[in-house]
This record gives structure tokens, C-alpha cells and sequence, in this order.
């Protein structure tokens, strides 16, 4: 198709500014896990806009830090510095009023790869009173040369029309990389993972959520459902108790919201089985990672 554009634009942003809210919202299916928590996303998540005149294909990275005291940060920096590189765009998700050492690290980071760069400002939503965001993003508009700058709220999917044509008019003349009934690169099996493990962190304490992954062991189409066999893994021995919880009460929530979310974001009945299992200090371990899936 003569003048069809074609491209990917990575989300990148420092931790918990809402990346994978985005880009749920702008592709209109949860594809990309979300909690309060930070360092929610480990991997990188692609999701696909496909209009008429162009296609996005929006990566959701794990937020860039500069610190990385365990193997597992260090395996969600590169997955984000790869999406970074390998992007034509990149957005930089920032919270409306907020700006801080952490935001202005991801900013000087993203203008070394000399990519076009546009501000995605979101969460303005909570912004009382409006008049307050003018001064903002005029400061921000001062920090880089952005093709863009774009106030948005992802959660209240308010404002989110602009952005995608933005990034469109920004991609290199291409047809479309993925088919037009396609949102995303990733398995069946893996957002199952995803799901269990949201579901988790929303219900776990303190450090806990950061210790804990999923895998899927079996997925079997049956009848008319799907059995998944999935396992939780802890760090240490008394990280099961807690999973698990008093007479297996958290565990019990964790799979009955799991089986909700397979059905309305995958489409799938499920039978679930979870089993809680340790590898000792699975977060510190290269070889670990990778048995778990963490493959960059
Ligand atoms: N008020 C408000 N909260 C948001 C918005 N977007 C995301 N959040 C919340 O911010 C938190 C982090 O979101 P998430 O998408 O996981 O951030 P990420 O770490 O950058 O991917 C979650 O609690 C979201 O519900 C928004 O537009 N407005
Ligand atoms: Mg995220």
C-alpha cells in the first residue's frame, strides 16, 4: 500500500508511571499487566495498532532504573534498553506535576538513541485544578526537543486519540509487520504466566511480590475448557506459607480472580491448578532466569 507506515514505538518511563495502562488503553485489550506496585512488567510486551494509514507496534518495557541489585533487574533493564534501541519511536510516559532524577534519567537515555521522542503525560486525571498543567508541560517542552508532547489520562482513557497519529506520522514508510486481526506477539501460554502472576502481586505484602514468578508447566485444550497447570516460585522455603496462606485461603483467591481474568482477557474457560514450589533465590541467578522463562 503506497504511503503505509509502519513501525514499532517503545513505552519508556521510569517505574509506575503507567506504560502498561497505555498501552492497554490505546490497543484496547489488556495485554500487559498492570499493579500499584512498581516493576510490575519484566518482560517486553508488544501490542498492535493497526489503522488505516499506519501500524504501531507499541513495546510496554519494564521501567528503566539506574540501580540493579539483582539478576532479575538487570534482565528487565536489558529487555527495556533493547526495546529502546530497536524502536523507531520512543515515548516517554511521565506523570503529570511529577519530574524527578528518575524521569530526567530515562529523558537523556532516550535522546542518545537519537530517536524522534514524544512526552506522553499521563495521569492527568488527577490534576486539580487544570490551569496547574499549563506551566508543567511548558517546562517539559523545554527539557528535549520533542516531536510531541501529549497530556493524557491511560486510566480514564481520556485524551488518548492524539498520540498514536503523533507516533504514525513518525514511522518509516513500511507495510504493515503484523496482521490486521493480530494485537500481540505473545503466547497463549505466556499471558496466562502474566495473568496468575498479576492476580499475585495485587495480593501479596511487603517485598514478597518481587520474589515470586509464574510458569506454565501444561496447557491442554479439553472439551470445553482449557486445563492450565501453573506454578508459583519463591525465593525461599518461608515464602510458600505465604503464598499459600492460612488454609490455602490466598492462594484459593489468587486462582479463582486468575480464572476470571483468562476468561475475559484470553477468551479462556480454564481449569486451573496452581502449585507453589521454591528455587532458592531464583531473582539472583542467570541460570535460574532462564530456566523460568527469562530469555532475553
Ligand atoms: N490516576 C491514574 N492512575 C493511573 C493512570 N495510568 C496508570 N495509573 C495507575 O498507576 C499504577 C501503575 O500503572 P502501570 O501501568 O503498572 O505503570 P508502569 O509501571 O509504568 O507500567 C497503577 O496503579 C495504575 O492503575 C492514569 O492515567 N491515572
Ligand atoms: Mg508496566
Amino acid at each position: 500500500v503506497a504511503g503505509y507506515r509502519a513501525g514499532f514505538a517503545a513505552l519508556v518511563g521510569r517505574p509506575n508511571v503507567g506504560k502498561s495502562t497505555l498501552l492497554n488503553a490505546i490497543v484496547g485489550r489488556k495485554l500487559s499487566i498492570v499493579t500499584p506496585k512498581p516493576q510490575t512488567t519484566r518482560h517486553r510486551i508488544a501490542g498492535v495498532l493497526t489503522r488505516p494509514d499506519y501500524q504501531i507496534v507499541f513495546v510496554d518495557t519494564p521501567g528503566l532504573q539506574d540501580r540493579h541489585r539483582r539478576v532479575l533487574n538487570r534482565y528487565m533493564h536489558r529487555a527495556a534498553v533493547s526495546a529502546l534501541e530497536d524502536a523507531n519511536v520512543l515515548v516517554l510516559v511521565v506523570e503529570a506535576l511529577a519530574f524527578n532524577a528518575e524521569d530526567d534519567f530515562v529523558l537523556q537515555r532516550a535522546r542518545r538513541t537519537g530517536r524522534p521522542l514524544i512526552a506522553a503525560v499521563n495521569k492527568v486525571d488527577r490534576v486539580r485544578p487544570k490551569s496547574r498543567l499549563l506551566p508543567y508541560l511548558e517546562a517539559l517542552t523545554a527539557r528535549a526537543e520533542f516531536a510531541a508532547v501529549v497530556p493524557l489520562s491511560a486510566l480514564k482513557r481520556t485524551q488518548l486519540e492524539s498520540l498514536p497519529d503523533q507516533i504514525g506520522r513518525l514511522l518509516p514508510e513500511s507495510p504493515p509487520l503484523y496482521a490486521a486481526d493480530q494485537f500481540t506477539d505473545q503466547s497463549e501460554s505466556f499471558r496466562a504466566a502474566e495473568i496468575i502472576r498479576e492476580k499475585l502481586m495485587l495480593r501479596l505484602q511487603a517485598e514478597l511480590p518481587y520474589g515470586v514468578t509464574v510458569t506454565i508447566e501444561r496447557i491442554a485444550k479439553a472439551e470445553n475448557q482449557v486445563e492450565i497447570d501453573a506454578v508459583i516460585w519463591v525465593e525461599r522455603a518461608g515464602h510458600k506459607a505465604m503464598v499459600i496462606g492460612a488454609g490455602g485461603a490466598l492462594l484459593k483467591t489468587v486462582g479463582r480472580s486468575a480464572r476470571l481474568a483468562l476468561n475475559r482477557d484470553l477468551g479462556i474457560r480454564a481449569h486451573l491448578t496452581l502449585w507453589v514450589k521454591v528455587k532458592e533465590h531464583w531473582a539472583d541467578s542467570e541460570q535460574a532466569l532462564a530456566q523460568l522463562g527469562y530469555r532475553a
